[in-house]
């Protein structure tokens, strides 16, 4: 007799499963598809070359970056905004690729949220070692619009802790091809990522990018 729980399905070997993690968190395992991606990825940050981002505190960011979308996150000593041109070569940034735009609207429509078009995508490549300290995201003209964000290569520890009365910190291991959605009273909370360690059974593999989908005007 078939047995569909002792091995995997052999058809649908990796299906999403959507995790409610409540305020408006919601964790969707191995939906998004990374070679596709990661070529996607690789293609822009070769117009849109990585870069540390000085911040106004006067030093560069632990993590590299860079964008695309119609509007990009940009760092400097004067401050944080989002701006239609790359700094670096006062050219736009490259287009949001539509199998992004896609991925975002499957994983609204599967949290039970109403899609909207995003117009920033913030391209973030941790290499080994590196964190990012906890923050909050506030530079959006609409913070309440939700953000979307896709795992891709290495994994990582993202904390996210709740706000003053709400002082559960919840650890999220997110996997290459995990998307979060942060939405609801979680869109404000402090949250960081841990540094990324190496998988010693991929030594090759010594980065991770995450990008996150927001609608920025
Ligand atoms: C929780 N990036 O780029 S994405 C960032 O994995 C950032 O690179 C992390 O935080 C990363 O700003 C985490 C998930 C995320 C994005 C926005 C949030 C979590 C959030 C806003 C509010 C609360
Ligand atoms: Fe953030």
């Amino acid at each position: 007799m078939f047995d569909l729980f002792s091995h995997p399905d052999p058809i649908t070997p990796t299906q999403p499963e959507v995790l409610d993690l409540g305020d408006g968190v919601f964790h969707i395992k191995r939906l998004a598809p990374v070679e596709l991606c990661m070529l996607h990825i690789h293609r822009i940050l070769k117009f849109a070359p990585l870069r540390h981002m000085m911040t106004p505190m006067g030093h560069p960011t632990q993590v590299k970056m860079s964008n695309c979308g119609d509007y990009g996150w940009v760092s400097d000593e004067s401050g944080y905004r989002y701006s239609q041109l790359d700094p670096e070569s006062q050219r736009p940034w490259p287009c949001l690729p539509a199998e992004f735009l896609q991925l975002h609207k499957y994983a609204c429509q599967l949290a039970g949220l109403v899609p909207f078009q995003p117009d920033a995508c913030l391209i973030n490549c941790y290499e080994i070692g590196t964190a990012m300290g906890r923050h909050r995201d506030k530079d959006e003209q609409d913070t309440s619009w939700p953000i979307v964000s896709i795992s891709l290569g290495l994994s990582a520890v993202f904390q996210v802790f709740g706000d003053s009365r709400n002082a559960k910190t919840k650890n999220i291991q997110l996997d290459s091809g995990d998307v979060v959605i942060l939405s609801g009273a979680s869109r404000q909370y402090y949250h960081g990522v841990k540094p990324v360690k190496l998988d010693p059974l991929q030594p090759n593999l010594t980065q991770r990018y995450n990008l996150t989908l927001r609608k920025s005007q």
